[in-house]
């Protein structure tokens, strides 16, 4: 699902969206599902909402649930220091670590999520104003389940987890990315994320103030690693999560 709102003569803004891999005797109630939230997201009313419906013919892949955990953090200044120092000590160069913080602090609205490479900082998403947005992941029953268990999750917060653990899995499952950053763009909604899959999911709570609209995500490539390659499976490849492997 995408909403979205005019503004001024040439575009529009995002206002929100949201993707998933359901069964078939689910899509009527997942699309009411989604049209009720466009209408009522806290970055206000669209006048345009997108639902869009694929089958899904290839066998889907499986992913972990990263496992979560929250750190202590009361204010957004703290939140850059953690963030910056589990890059660094992820090999992501001090460039790296700045560009994705401008994508993260700029008051453009993105769709989907900027691409850096770790080490030459370079962005490298076909479309910057609309970034790549990952799709096609949902989770198994089992790790469903395991989300509900996650400590100090309030009610009010429990899909906003869910769906932000599930993209992250699948994500930081492929073996180019190194980490993924992320700052919902809900004004009210003031706790991010750092996942990978070395570190797990990492809530940060405090990463904003609370009435700032800005936010976004931003995933660090392998210097290494082909583009296309990976853009391919974030937006293409269907990936259900399971419930975590212990280690
Ligand atoms: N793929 C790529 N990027 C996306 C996607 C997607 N499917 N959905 C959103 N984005 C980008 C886009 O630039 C948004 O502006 C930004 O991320 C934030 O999106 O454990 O709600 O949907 O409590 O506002 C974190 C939960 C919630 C932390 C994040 O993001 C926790 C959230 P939002
Ligand atoms: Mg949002």
């Amino acid at each position: 699902m995408r909403a979205s709102k005019k503004s001024g003569r040439i575009g529009s803004i995002h206002i929100s969206g949201a993707e998933t891999i359901c069964t078939k005797q689910k899509l009527s109630i997942m699309a009411q599902q989604y049209i009720e939230r466009a209408l009522t997201h806290s970055r206000g009313l669209p006048d345009e909402i997108v639902v869009s419906v694929e089958e899904i013919t290839e066998k889907p892949l499986n992913a972990y649930l990263l496992k979560a955990s929250t750190i202590q953090c009361s204010s957004p200044a703290e939140a850059r220091r953690i963030i910056a120092e589990l890059l660094i000590d992820t090999d992501i160069s001090g460039q790296a670590v700045a560009s994705g913080f401008k994508i993260l602090d700029s008051k453009k609205r993105m769709r989907g999520a900027s691409l850096i490479l770790s080490n030459s900082a370079a962005r490298v998403e076909p479309d910057r104003s609309r970034g790549v947005r990952v799709s096609r992941f949902g989770l198994s029953k089992n790790a469903f389940v395991e989300i509900t268990k996650i400590n100090r999750i309030k009610r009010s917060q429990f899909t906003t987890v869910a769906e932000a653990i599930s993209l992250a899995s699948k994500t930081a499952a492929h073996p180019d990315i190194l980490a993924e950053v992320c700052i919902s763009d809900d004004p009210d909604y003031t706790t991010g994320y750092i996942a990978s899959s070395r570190l797990g999911y990492i809530r940060i709570p405090n990463i904003k103030s609370a009435g700032d609209m800005r936010g976004g995500r931003v995933i660090y490539l392998r210097q290494d690693s082909k583009p296309e390659d990976v853009i391919k499976y974030l937006e293409k490849m269907p990936v259900i999560i399971k419930r975590s492997r212990n280690r």
